[in-house]
């Protein structure tokens, strides 16, 4: 299997997020994608490639115009306000919540910030655009070899990309990458696409994208987001609406979930990806699954992760592969490898 790498997933390092009043490192950081692809090629996994640049149709296909606007240009104007800024993450410190507008563009910036975001935990850095637009690139580099033949492809890229909606960012994530290969497989031809999310958190991005759709399946496994971020989407009864009602399928698990019964929930996941009788699959894969990350409360082991890659690849489904999330440092090389072991 090829893997396409994100040569400019460094350009994006966040300093820090706030957690209980504090602000502290980063979690999603950049040797995350090094100790990946340093254990790819320490297994000769696969030809590690470039990806090609498809400029900005596919992405806003999937993102709003005005988000993508405010995106490309977001550095430029936060430096503006305050040339020390250059030294400063943006984060946000207003939000259009209920009962306010969100269809009138305030010119302030920290106003625009806040209304293309979902939470205050994804810092907005000088190369935050270049590595998300690059990653979607990968994305689209991955879904552009499986449709032409390839078994699957693998978007090595960071930061992650499934908690972004149509028009925010937020949960670490800028342009929604699995999104936006899913849609590119639809206008390539792909009949059905199915989106299987297995990081440990719901994929409200995705999901909200492919709501009201019968063409775009989204199965998620995630942690209960009654106690688990993203919180406000992820549940159970969310089966779609419209001509989309029943192409959804959120399966969450309680914190603290073992692997026996997160496999269950993927026997479920698969029956319904099965049943959709896709072209392609779209595989958004986390591995903050995984018993030591510090930030998830799921119980795999690293050789859980062979057993899913396994499960996943019996599917006999052209697959595109994109990275989410995975925090446990020194583990991810060794979890993300075993989890496409089987791929390869
Ligand atoms: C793609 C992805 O996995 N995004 C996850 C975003 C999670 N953001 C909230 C993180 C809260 C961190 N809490 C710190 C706990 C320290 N013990
Ligand atoms: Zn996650």
């Amino acid at each position: 299997m090829k893997a396409i790498y994100n040569h400019h997933h460094s350009l994006h390092q966040g300093r820090s997020e706030f957690f209980r009043g504090a602000q502290v490192p980063a979690f999603e950081r950049a040797d995350r994608v090094d100790h990946v692809l340093a254990e790819w090629q320490r297994r000769q996994m696969g030809e590690v490639i470039a990806p090609q640049d498809f400029g900005l149709g596919p992405i806003l296909a999937v993102h709003s115009a005005r988000y993508i606007d405010f995106l490309q240009s977001a550095w430029a104007r936060w430096t503006a306000l305050d040339p020390a800024n250059a030294q400063r993450d943006a984060f946000p410190s207003v939000w259009a919540i209920r009962s306010l507008r969100d269809d009138v563009l305030p010119t302030s910036f920290a106003a625009q910030l806040g209304l293309f975001s979902m939470d205050s935990g994804t810092p907005l850095t000088a190369g935050s655009w270049q590595a998300a637009k690059t990653g979607a690139d990968c994305a689209l580099t991955a879904a552009e070899l499986v449709r032409s033949g390839a078994r699957s492809a693998f978007a090595l890229t960071r930061p992650p990309g499934h908690h972004a909606g149509a028009d925010f960012l937020g949960g670490y994530c800028f342009i929604n990458h699995a999104a936006v290969a899913a849609q590119y497989l639809r206008a390539q031809g792909a009949s059905r696409v199915a989106v299987l999310d297995v990081d440990y958190h719901h994929g409200n991005g995705t999901q909200s994208i492919f709501y009201d759709r019968a063409d775009v399946l989204y199965v998620s496994i995630h942690g209960d987001p009654r106690t688990e971020f993203p919180f406000y989407l992820g549940h159970a009864d969310e089966t779609g609406r419209g001509e989309g009602a029943g192409f959804n399928l959120n399966l969450p698990l309680p914190a603290g979930t073992p692997a026996a019964r997160w496999f269950e929930a993927l026997d479920a996941a698969l029956v319904k990806v099965r049943a959709h009788g896709p072209d392609v699959l779209v595989l958004s894969l986390g591995v903050d699954t995984y018993e030591g990350d510090p930030i998830s409360h799921f119980r795999l082991t690293s050789e859980d992760y062979l057993r899913m890659s396994e499960r996943l690849a019996a599917l006999a489904l052209p697959t595109v592969i994109v990275f989410e999330g995975g925090y446990a440092i020194e583990e991810i090389g060794v979890n993300t490898a075993n989890a496409l072991a089987a791929f390869t």
